[in-house]
């Protein structure tokens, strides 16, 4: 009877890419989200981003990607929990709802689908993308590396056979150029949030250089009020800071670019561990490490659409 009552009431979509299948329900009767073609990934694998809107044009926007390196499973598994949160808290959950009245959530939850497939079927640690480098054995470019801020500095590697090789030119990777052109045809994000795994760090530019950002302090507050917000849940602990302070000098990734861009509101997350599983996170801990995220990035853009 519940289950007759859920087709009645509420509409669905079924969602496949690539590896990832997953059904959205949600309790309303107009369209909460569309799903949009930003290109092909270099395989030929469709690339879609969820754009969920109440309407308007072109309003301001929040950008969340997962998955841009692939062998980071839990950050394409708290992309798929968020678009079903999204999804099912429209209508009860006042702070989602209220931001989804002037801004749109656009999430592209598999930024790396070739090197996401090749992860599940080839090598489980595979970072980067599946191109092929001229005149070498090894293929990929780390799609972290490939983005026009900073591009080639330190941080970053000139071999295609290391894990951090930043490719031959800026935007080489088809991957990134479809985010590229998404974002500057859009022309409207406030927010652009990568999300990555592991370190448990909340992080905003730069990683090009370890000199102070503009807006270094206010996106370190942003940044502590959101991970007090993540820690509520489960007691998770994470700490705040510029990439280069934080983690490591990294030139060519993408937060970087965006910030330069104009996009204040720039971070990048490392999920769940410190490094006792690292990559290979118990599935157990998919659902509470996208859970506790969930209250950082609500936390995040709760600020930006008042600001
Ligand atoms: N960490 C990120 C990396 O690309 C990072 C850290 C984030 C660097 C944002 C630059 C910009 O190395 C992981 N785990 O990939
Ligand atoms: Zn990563």
């Amino acid at each position: 009877e519940e289950k007759a009552e859920m087709e009645e009431n509420n509409m669905s979509e079924r969602i496949i890419m690539c590896c990832v299948t997953y059904n959205l329900y949600f309790k309303h009767q107009h369209t909460l989200f569309t799903k949009e073609q930003i290109g092909t990934s270099y395989e030929g694998r469709p690339m879609y981003v969820l754009k969920f809107s109440t309407g308007g044009d072109k309003r301001p926007a929040i950008w969340v990607d997962s998955g841009i390196h692939s062998r980071e499973w839990v950050s394409q598994a708290t992309g798929v929990w968020t678009a079903n949160q999204i999804a099912s808290d429209y209508g009860t959950d006042a702070s989602l709802t209220s931001l989804l009245k002037t801004m749109d959530i656009y999430l592209l939850i598999l930024a790396n689908p070739d090197g996401y497939v090749h992860s599940h079927t080839s090598d489980r640690m595979w970072r980067k993308t599946r191109s092929k480098n001229p005149g070498s054995m090894c293929r990929g470019v780390d799609p972290n590396r490939n983005w026009d801020a900073g591009f080639g500095g330190p941080g970053a590697s000139t071999n295609p056979c290391s894990d951090s090789y930043h490719g031959p030119s800026p935007h080489s990777e088809i991957e990134v150029k479809n985010v590229v052109n998404l974002v500057k045809n859009h022309g409207n994000f406030k927010s652009f949030i990568s999300i990555h795994a592991y370190s448990q760090l909340l992080m905003y530019p730069y990683g090009y250089t370890c000199t102070d950002a503009l807006h270094a302090a206010e996106l370190d507050s942003v940044g502590r009020s959101a991970v007090q917000k993540l820690s509520s849940l489960h007691g998770t602990t994470y700490k705040v800071g510029s990439i280069c302070k934080i983690i490591y000098q990294a030139s060519g990734g993408s937060i970087d670019w965006t910030y330069n861009l104009g996009i204040k509101y720039s971070f990048a997350f490392e999920l769940r561990d410190t490094g006792r599983y690292g990559f290979i996170l118990p599935a157990n801990q998919i659902i509470p490490t996208a859970s506790e995220t969930w209250l950082a990035l609500k936390d995040i853009m709760e600020y930006v659409r008042d600001h």
